[in-house]
């Protein structure tokens, strides 16, 4: 089965991830919740990603806020994908996040997505999990044409309005 870990920096960020956790299990994806901070746990957060590799685990999301290092620290630990999650906070929405997260230095990446984007960060580790994963590019697709057929209902719908 396919296993990821989701790891936040706060319990405060769970709220806002409890997405992310509901699409990886919609796609099969088995997924590891736990609260580690690279600042105030900074042995917990490197003893997971030293061993996460050969724990099972296949991709890392990191979620965290304000100066969210969170990712790029697992990153700098680990070579298995890493995708972080800026999460909003009281500073420009989230912008301070976001740019803790995603200016990586060359050689360490975190693909990052969007302030609070928890579910695409799932959708994402869905994809890269497919790779190895057939039954996880079929579900993909499938999910594609759901969204593919809600639009054309939208378009129908409006037009059927006018
Ligand atoms: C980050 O600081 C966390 O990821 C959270 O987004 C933010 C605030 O944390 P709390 O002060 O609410 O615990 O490390």
């Amino acid at each position: 089965m396919p296993k990821a870990a989701l790891i936040m920096g706060s319990k405060s960020d769970w709220p806002a991830l409890e997405g992310c956790v509901k699409v990886l299990r919609a796609f099969g994806v088995e997924v590891e919740v736990h609260v580690a901070s690279a600042h105030r746990t900074p042995e917990k957060v490197a003893e997971f990603a030293d061993h996460a590799r050969e724990n099972g685990f296949e991709v890392i999301i990191a979620a965290a806020g304000k100066a969210a290092h969170l990712a790029g620290v697992i990153a700098g630990h680990t070579t298995l994908p890493v995708i972080g999650i800026p999460m909003k906070s009281s500073l420009m929405d989230g912008l301070d996040s976001l740019l803790s997260t995603v200016q990586m230095p060359t050689g360490i990446p975190v693909a990052t997505v969007a302030v609070g984007g928890g579910d695409n960060a799932a959708y994402l580790t869905a994809q890269i999990l497919s790779i190895k994963y057939p039954e996880l590019a079929d579900r993909l697709a499938q999910h594609r044409a759901q969204m593919a057929a809600s639009i054309e209902a939208d378009d129908a719908a409006i037009n059927a309005s006018l």
